[in-house]
């Protein structure tokens, strides 16, 4: 395996921008290695610079469910680009999404588009605080939600402090507002809302967490979690993100048939475009400026291009009766393999296409079990299996995706190759 054009390109890189990269998961830090320079994708191969061909299981970290530039959404887009790549001003195929939205979401009652997951988050808990008019935000260790600075924090030191900044920056009053509860502890949750009862604007959880790797919601944690905030007069904010479109047509909020109060979008409804959106309770969103006094605005929120992007592949998501069935049958075939060689040696978390093999014994639940991984030997297997041109994430810490594209072929010959990475690394 060659990467000498992606190590040039690199160091250039790096004289620039800051790592190198556009977003620090993408400088292989973690798994200490030149990261590779992508030329192009298509279906589940992504092409680096060296002209290395591999198959794919970052899909663009989520996005790429029906696999890299489907013909489909491509000629959406290049019809769209026709047209014009922006006007800052509404469009049709702006209300045709928000009713997509709405049908295949149905607590989405109102919605907006921005252009990242990260505005979608922020503006979601703004909109919270100004309808409920309390001023915390209780998140889960080990769930993330974006780069927003409140959303930037850490367990404070005892369990009823508030958080603390977990990046410079940030200033202490920022993180003073965000209470920090353990994921699939209810204990945690009830003592911070026994501390803070008439406090908390709401409560924000990535129903499925899958930036500390993938972590299922424990039976009935989702329930709690909708029956406390119901009680105490917070919202539940369900951060789908990731599982939005992923899990099921309706996300996880399908899927585990729990109804949040608003709901945060990215990612697949883009297509591969920067959309991001922030969505439900009807009586919630017309807090947003202009019909209410939360205020949130965007040069490129609902973007021609991107919603064209978005909406096709919704549009294809929402025909295709089968495809979810599929996702998950081939996401079974790769974790069967590993399971079966590794040999209790990891921990593998499955659920639809999200996958993460986690290098401890497990079980993993949670923050802390999920951090006992030996972050050594996953760099190990990231770099074998690279050498063999399989490019998972570069982390520990984040999933695998499984896409449309993925053949059985390619499903196959990667069991292979992750068999032969556990045969010979004792
Ligand atoms: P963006 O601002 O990156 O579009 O979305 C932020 C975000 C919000 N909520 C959840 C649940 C997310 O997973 C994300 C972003 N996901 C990471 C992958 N773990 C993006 C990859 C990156 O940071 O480069």
């Amino acid at each position: 395996m060659n990467d000498k054009r992606s190590q040039e390109i690199y160091e250039r890189a790096k004289k620039t921008l800051p790592g190198g990269v556009n977003s620090p998961v993408r400088s292989f830090r973690n798994v200490g290695c030149a990261p590779r320079f992508i030329e192009k994708a298509k279906g589940d191969r992504i092409y680096d610079i060296d002209g290395n061909e591999m198959i794919d299981y970052v899909c663009s970290w989520g996005p790429g469910i029906l696999g890299a530039a489907d013909d489909r959404v491509l000629e959406a887009v290049k019809k769209a680009c026709d047209d014009g790549l922006t006007y800052g001003a509404p469009t049709l195929r702006e209300v045709e999404m928000a009713e997509m939205l709405k049908d295949l979401v149905p607590s989405i009652e109102v919605s907006r588009l921005v252009s990242s997951g990260t505005e979608a988050v922020m503006s979601a808990i703004r909109v919270a605080r100004g309808y409920t008019k309390r001023d915390k935000i209780l998140k889960f260790e080990g769930c993330y939600h974006g780069h927003s600075d409140g959303l930037l924090v850490k367990a404070g030191s005892a369990a009823l402090t508030t958080a603390v900044p977990d990046s410079a920056g940030v200033p202490a009053d920022y993180s003073k507002h965000t209470l920090v509860a353990a994921y699939n502890d209810e204990g945690s949750v009830e003592a911070l809302f026994k501390e803070y009862p008439n406090d908390i604007a709401a409560v924000i959880v990535e129903p499925v967490a899958a930036n500390m790797g993938v972590v299922l919601p424990g039976d009935g944690f989702l329930q709690f979690l909708r029956d406390i905030t119901t009680k105490y007069g917070a919202l539940l904010i369900f951060d789908e993100v990731i599982t939005g479109f992923r899990l099921a047509l309706g996300g996880a909020q399908e899927y585990f048939g729990i109804t949040p109060d608003l709901t945060t979008l990215g990612k697949i409804i883009g297509g591969g475009m920067p959309v991001g959106a922030y969505g439900g309770r009807e009586d919630i969103m017309r807090c947003v400026s202009p019909d209410g006094p939360v205020y949130q605005a965007g040069t490129l929120s609902g973007n021609p291009i991107a919603t064209a992007a978005g909406l096709a592949t919704l549009k294809i998501l929402k025909e295709d009766k089968q495809i979810y069935k599929r996702l998950e049958s081939r996401t079974l075939v790769l974790k069967d393999a590993v399971e079966k060689a590794a040999a209790g040696r990891v921990s593998v978390n499955q659920i639809g296409s999200l996958m993460s093999i986690f290098f401890t014994k497990g079980p993993v639940v949670d923050y802390k079990s999920a951090t006992s991984s030996d972050t050594e030997k996953y760099a190990e297997y990231f770099k074998y299996l690279l050498d063999k041109n399989i490019y998972v994430a570069p982390s520990q810490f984040e999933a695998m995706f499984v896409s449309d594209s993925h053949t059985d072929d390619d499903i196959k010959a990667t069991c292979n190759v992750i068999a032969d990475y556990f045969r010979d690394h004792r």
